[in-house]
């Protein structure tokens, strides 16, 4: 019994700081951290095995905080730990500290931001994934808040976790039964969210989530049966002080200073325990080395072939050189080509099935654990994903994502299946590096300027066939371009990337004959823009100059570029300007401005002809 008296002391110690923290920063949610404090005390202090000296000790078992916003409750477990000191807690929030109001990796023991609800479990399953790959004893847990259940993408992540067998991922469910506004849609209702986690092939565990022996024995419990387990826990938000206790109205707010005394009247002041002694270390294990080049074969092309077969092949010929990339698809995996990878590496390859937001949360969850991911579905299918690839970026998540299927020039389809806001969703996001090859070997070389890169990378692929523009051996390094024609008395320089390289090709012979000189731009590396060679180009034109994209006007290569001429050149811009329709991809890219005629006459009206 002394160790479940030690465990509701440190639970105690838990609310205590997490009250004072939030006080002290003015700003906060206490009551979401009161409720899950006993749940936190059992997992932290006695069912974990993990090591408080290294947060990427291979044998600990990995703690994702789903219900970021109970950040403060982190923040002291990690304090109680001897992680961090407990004088560090009353920084929270901060600019100075890495304690932030939720939470994020500038604190190394976090894996994943998170605070954008219902996303941690998708990143635990792609840690479980990850523990399962290096034959790890680990497991990972998911600390989850009730309301954020109605999430559709918690029932993504959940399918997915019983599709892969992952006994051992395990979340625990803060049913506090109060979300920001409201109750929650089940309140208290446990056997109703049991029920569904049942249907979606979990074992669910219900428990009182104040009762530390209850909960020490439902984590005794998981993952015996081969399933993922979900422990449903009873709670109270607010639980501990009875002027805010299961009381709406209170979710983030901290207690003024009074308020804070007359809590602690009631909590007494912090117990006297050492919480240290009760962390458990993970048993040694030690991480088997793999081969992990950067660099691979390339595939030799002398045919026409589609930027996202070459991705395809690029992405095979990458992972039998390092066994640390791993494949996911969005069940398009015969579109994008990852199905070769998935074919001749079964064992790193991961079908998503049709859940994009679960899909680049499991890529965040096995970055976080040195894996390398290459994520691919079509490319308007992405924008379902776009808050998870947002905090990918707060991640710093290693992640390669592939959005095939972009612009007009799909053709027949229609619009439904072309992605045509993708630049515009990944370009704001700083640091974010965007590759558009314009041939096969362009896009076999952003492959493994991608895998190269630290730091999240997207490739964007086209459906059709493309003439090979360049030498096998030609480079394509992060923030380059390509001067494809250039010549003595060049009237107008074009800036295309994909698809619109070759239509400006095509105008550069079509105005030859009329004497009228083209430079042409492959801006390939979309973000970090090449603004030196474009403004030098573009210059040596007479300022006058053309961009040309598959994509809506805003935010993507012409804003770009704009923004890099600044207002020094005589520029047209030349985009999809209206909604589109199913049609032939030629008849497409004419009807919508963005052909070789469209650029021809836009450079002769630049000139005055
Ligand atoms: C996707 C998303 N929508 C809305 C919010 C705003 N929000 C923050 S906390 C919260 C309520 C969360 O309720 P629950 O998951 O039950 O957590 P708890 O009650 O434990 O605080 C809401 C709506 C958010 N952070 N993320």
């Amino acid at each position: 019994m002394a160790k479940i008296d030690d465990l509701r002391k440190i639970a105690t110690r838990l609310r205590i700081h997490s009250m004072r923290q939030t006080t002290v920063a003015g700003s906060g949610h206490p009551t979401t951290c009161l409720s899950a404090a006993d749940l936190a005390a059992c997992l932290f202090f006695s069912e974990m095995r993990w090591n408080t000296k290294d947060p990427d000790d291979p044998g600990s078992d990995e703690f994702v905080l789903s219900k970021g916003h109970a950040a403060p409750l982190l923040w002291a477990a990690y304090a109680e730990a001897g992680v961090i000191s407990l004088e560090s807690l009353l920084d929270l929030r901060k600019i100075t500290s890495d304690l932030e109001g939720h939470p994020t990796p500038r604190m190394p023991w976090v894996k994943a931001a998170t605070g954008s609800l219902g996303q941690g479990l998708s990143v635990g399953v792609g840690m479980a994934l990850a523990q399962r790959l290096d034959r790890s004893p680990a497991r990972t847990f998911v600390l989850m808040g009730d309301g954020e259940c109605a999430e559709g993408q918690v029932w993504e992540a959940a399918a997915a976790a019983a599709c892969w067998t992952l006994r051992n991922l395990v979340a625990v469910v803060d049913v506090n039964g109060l979300g920001q506004s409201d109750r929650t849609m089940h309140q208290h209702d446990l056997p109703a969210l049991a029920r569904k986690f049942r249907a979606f092939g979990w074992e669910a565990l219900i428990v009182d989530g104040h009762k530390i022996d209850k909960i020490l024995a439902a984590l005794k419990l998981v993952g015996k049966k081969g399933q993922p387990t979900v422990i449903l826990a009873r709670t109270l938000k607010g639980k501990g002080v009875s002027f805010i206790e299961d009381k709406n109205g209170w979710h983030g707010k901290p207690l003024k200073a009074d308020e804070l005394a007359r809590a602690l009247e009631e909590t007494g002041c912090l117990p006297d325990v050492d919480s240290k002694r009760f962390v458990h270390k993970p048993k040694p294990f030690i991480k088997k080395k793999v081969a992990a080049a950067l660099d691979f074969p390339r595939t030799s092309y002398t045919e026409k072939t589609a930027t996202r077969l070459a991705y395809g092949n690029a992405l095979l010929s990458l992972g039998k050189v390092n066994a640390k990339v791993v494949a996911i698809d969005g069940d398009v995996k015969n579109s994008t080509y990852a199905d070769k990878f998935f074919e001749a590496l079964p064992g790193r390859s991961f079908q998503s099935y049709i859940a994009e937001q679960n899909m680049i949360g499991v890529g965040m969850g096995l970055a976080a654990k040195g894996y390398l991911p290459f994520m691919a579905t079509f490319a308007a299918f992405l924008t379902r994903a776009h808050d998870q690839i947002r905090m990918a970026a707060y991640s710093f998540s290693n992640i390669k994502i592939c959005g095939s299927h972009v612009g007009v020039s799909i053709g027949e389809d229609g619009p439904s299946q072309m992605g045509l806001e993708d630049l515009a969703m990944f370009r704001p996001i700083p640091g974010c590096v965007v590759l558009y090859p314009s041939d096969a070997v362009s896009s076999e070389a952003c492959v493994a300027a991608a895998a190269a890169h630290e730091g999240m990378c997207y490739i964007r692929a086209s459906r059709p066939a493309t003439p090979v523009l360049y030498p096998g051996n030609e480079t394509f390094p992060i923030g380059g371009s390509k001067v494809l024609r250039k010549g003595e008395g060049d009237a107008v320089t074009v800036i295309a990337a994909g698809i619109t390289v070759h239509e400006a090709l095509k105008a550069f012979e079509a105005l030859k004959k009329e004497g009228l000189g083209l430079r042409v731009i492959d801006a390939y590396s979309v973000a970090p823009l090449d603004k030196a060679a474009i403004l030098r180009e573009v210059a040596g034109t007479g300022g006058r100059a053309v961009v040309v994209e598959d994509h809506y006007a805003a935010g993507g290569l012409g804003e770009a570029v704009a923004q890099a001429l600044a207002g020094q050149a005589a520029l047209r811009h030349l985009c999809i300007r209206e909604l589109p329709r199913s049609g032939k991809p030629d008849e497409l890219m004419e009807r919508f401005g963005i052909s070789a005629s469209h650029i021809a006459r836009a450079a002769r009206e630049l000139c005055g002809r």
